[in-house]
Formats: structure tokens, sequence, C-alpha cells
């Protein structure tokens, strides 16, 4: 009781969307955060969803309701209608693909500046950090050049490896607490 996360009930669920290019490693989180455990994936050809009661950390008994979008270029123009009004964006970025790193930041940038998204809590997740040559986070920060994204953005870059789910609840934690202070923060607002 009265933790400072307890504005959020455990019955309300949140509504967060997982963007990112193809390959990052989108479909392999949800199904960790899902089942615990590694699924081999296919590419997505339009969406996943699913609804997931965190079981860890600071956020758990939180209920989500994912949606995965696929992340090919033929299918991101969905991204503006997914990502709309939604409590939290995760952007997986695929920390070996150094190639892509900027067509990412691009496609990044796009979406957090539709009007629908400004100030929606983001989580970064810099992917396959297990393998030899991945970059940093602070290199993907950089990359990304996340200190440009419009002030009202709040983000957390999470390192991780979705394959044992390494860094997914640390993640979903930093995701959650800047939900919270958002809401509050708005909550205040419209009493002032
Ligand atoms: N080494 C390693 N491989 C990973 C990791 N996460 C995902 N993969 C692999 O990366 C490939 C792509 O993963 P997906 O989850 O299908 O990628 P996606 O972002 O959903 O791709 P689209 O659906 O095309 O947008 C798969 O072969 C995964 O097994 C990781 O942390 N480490
Ligand atoms: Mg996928």
């Amino acid at each position: 009781m009265g933790n400072s996360f307890s504005n959020i009930s455990a019955f309300q669920s949140l509504h967060i969307v997982m963007l990112g290019l193809d390959s990052a490693g989108k479909t392999t989180v949800l199904y960790r955060l899902k089942f615990n455990e590694f699924v081999n994936t296919v590419p997505t050809i339009g969406f996943n969803t699913e609804k997931i009661k965190l079981s860890n950390g600071t956020a758990k008994g939180i209920s989500c309701h994912f949606w995965d979008v696929g992340g090919q270029e033929k299918l991101r123009p969905l991204w503006k209608s997914y990502s709309r009004c939604t409590d939290g964006i995760i952007y997986v970025v695929d920390s070996v693909d150094v190639d892509r790193l900027e067509e990412a930041k691009t496609e990044l940038h796009k979406v957090t500046k539709f009007a629908e998204n400004q100030g929606t809590p983001l989580l970064v997740i810099a992917n396959k950090q297990d393998l030899p040559k991945s970059l940093p986070v602070a290199d993907i920060e950089k990359q990304l050049a996340l200190h440009e994204l419009t002030p009202s953005t709040t983000y957390h870059v999470q390192p991780a490896c979705a394959i044992i789910g390494e860094g997914l609840h640390e993640g979903m934690d930093k995701l959650y607490e800047m939900i919270v202070k958002r809401r509050k923060s708005l909550k205040q607002k419209k009493k002032r």
C-alpha cells in the first residue's frame, strides 16, 4: 500500500505500443514478456497484440495491453495510428545493426513528433546486447539523438537481450515510472 506507484490500479490496463525497424526484436520482446520464455518469431505482417500482467519489479501486477507493429518499411505508415494516444511507446533497436541506426533515428523522431504523441513516455530498448559487436547504450542514445526529441518527451534507454529476457523488466519498471509521473503532472495541471 501507499508506494509512489499506487495511483495506477492493478486492474487498469496500460496501452503500450512497440515500434522499431524490422528484425529489431519487438515480437521476441512481446512473447518473452508474455510467456517468460524464448519464442521463435517470423517477420510481423501487420501486428501482434497481447494482454500481459507484468510479473516482476515495481510494475508487478500491472496489466498492459501491448501492440507490436511490424517494422518493415511498407508497414511503417501504420505506426501513426497504432501509437496514437497510448500510455507509453517502446522503441526497440538492434544494437548491432549500426548501418541502420540513422534510419531508426529518422523513424523514431517522426513518431514522437505526431501531435497525439506529444509527451508520451518513451522506452528505448537497446536490444541484442548479447552479441559481441553490440553498441553500448550511450552510443545508441547519441546516434538516435534522443536529446533532440521534443522537451516534453521523457525517455529511458535500456540495454537488453530479448532472447533471455535480460533487461526487459527493468525497462518496464522505468516506463511505468515515467507513465505514473506524467499522469500525476497532467492531474496537477488540470487542478490549476
Ligand atoms: N542475438 C539476439 N537475437 C535476437 C534478440 N532479440 C531478437 N533476436 C532475433 O532477431 C530476429 C528478429 O526478431 P523479431 O522479434 O522477429 O523482430 P521484429 O522486430 O518483431 O521484426 P518485424 O516483425 O519484422 O518488425 C529473430 O531471429 C530473433 O530471434 C536478442 O536479444 N539477441
Ligand atoms: Mg515482429
